[in-house]
């Protein structure tokens, strides 16, 4: 795992509130977010599969989508992502119900259940998805900013791409345009060192994928996607580098993630010792010894998020289990928005 020029700017947040609890609440849905992957990774496998088709687990990435949910502004922003969207969408407030029915192809999904886990929406919020298309939603994330820039709504896009994403054209094309037009969007690169089975050193001639937008005219820098703190004061900084009108910015937020690729991943890529190391720096175990380092939570609280999370985990299987399928008739429907809501 090559974290080359890693910039540690771990620093408190002197804009929380004294008592922990905004700090608390992000503990919360780090744990929300582990609890409820790892609940949809027990329905896919155990026998009498709920959930079908492609589906790829955030865990081990969970600061990236917390520290961006920490500075959304919702009703003027948008996130856009590739298909490891579930995190994101829990983060900027989907509820655990939609987002357990979309797994399970039901019409109480968030995408109505015709979309699935690689299709995640929740517009109202500018939650634009939830794409399958390796890097065919850096482009679009380009658009969605161009509109905040056009309407000068102050908004932002959040754009979230893998590593593996960053070898597409279409990164070089959204890039420059950004940067030109100075977009005010935020380009961050997940950079779990894997696409699919391969290292970054096998795919990227250089490592260092901070490097790669050198040519780009932009504020560019790795950091560490694993300690909250630091994920939330470089998106600060970008977000208002950007709302300044002053365009875009490129973080490489450096992770791991934990489960594989997708389902079906016997991960032969990479050692046992690689993986174990890499679950020393679990983001939640590191938020959570922040916290009580700075005695803003004990084994109690802690307890009572874990019992929190679980139920709220277990009440949305049971809501996805018990709900319907989409009726035939809605194949057809939602293919097309004539108007996309927050365009009123
Ligand atoms: C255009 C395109 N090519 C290939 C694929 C198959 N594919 C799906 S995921 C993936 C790896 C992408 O890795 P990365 O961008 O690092 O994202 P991660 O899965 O690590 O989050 C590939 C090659 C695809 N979905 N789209
Ligand atoms: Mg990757």
């Amino acid at each position: 795992m090559a974290v080359a020029n890693e910039v540690q700017k771990r620093s408190v947040n002197k804009k929380s509130a004294s008592d922990g609890q905004l700090e608390r609440k992000r503990l919360r849905m780090m744990m929300l977010i582990r609890r409820f992957e790892e609940r949809t990774y027990q329905e896919y496998t155990k026998p009498g599969q709920r959930i079908g088709g492609f589906c790829h687990l955030y865990s081990g990435q969970e600061a990236i989508a917390v520290g961006i949910a920490a500075i959304y502004q919702k009703g003027k922003d948008y996130l856009i992502n590739g298909y490891r969207d579930h995190g994101h969408s829990l983060a900027l407030g989907m509820k655990a119900r939609p987002a357990m029915a979309e797994m399970f192809g039901r019409s109480t999904g968030c995408s109505k259940g015709k979309g699935g886990s690689m299709h995640f929406f929740q517009a109202e919020v500018g939650n634009i998805g939830g794409h399958g298309i390796v890097g065919g939603q850096i482009p679009l994330g380009v658009g969605a900013a161009f509109s905040c820039w056009y309407k000068k709504t102050g908004g932002v896009c959040f754009t979230l791409f893998g590593d593996g994403a960053i070898n597409q054209g279409t990164f070089n094309e959204a890039l420059n345009l950004a940067s030109l037009w100075k977009l005010p969007v935020i380009f961050i690169v997940e950079n779990n060192h894997m696409a699919m089975g391969t290292q970054v050193e096998r795919a990227s001639a250089e490592p260092d994928l901070a490097q790669r937008a050198c040519g780009y005219n932009m504020p560019h820098r790795n950091i560490d996607g694993n300690d909250l703190d630091t994920v939330i004061d470089e998106l600060t900084e970008a977000a208002e580098h950007a709302r300044r009108g002053e365009g875009p910015s490129y973080l490489v937020a450096n992770t791991y993630r934990f489960r594989g690729h997708s389902m079906s991943d016997a991960m032969k890529y990479r050692t046992r010792e690689e993986a174990e190391k890499a679950r020393l720096r679990d983001p939640i175990t590191l938020y959570e010894q922040h916290l009580r380092d700075r005695e803003l939570i004990d084994d109690a609280a802690v307890e009572a998020i874990e019992t929190e999370v679980r139920a709220i985990v277990d009440d949305a299987a049971q809501f996805a289990d018990s709900s319907p399928h989409p009726e035939l008739e809605e194949m057809y429907k939602d293919v097309l928005a004539e108007q996309y809501p927050l365009q009123k």
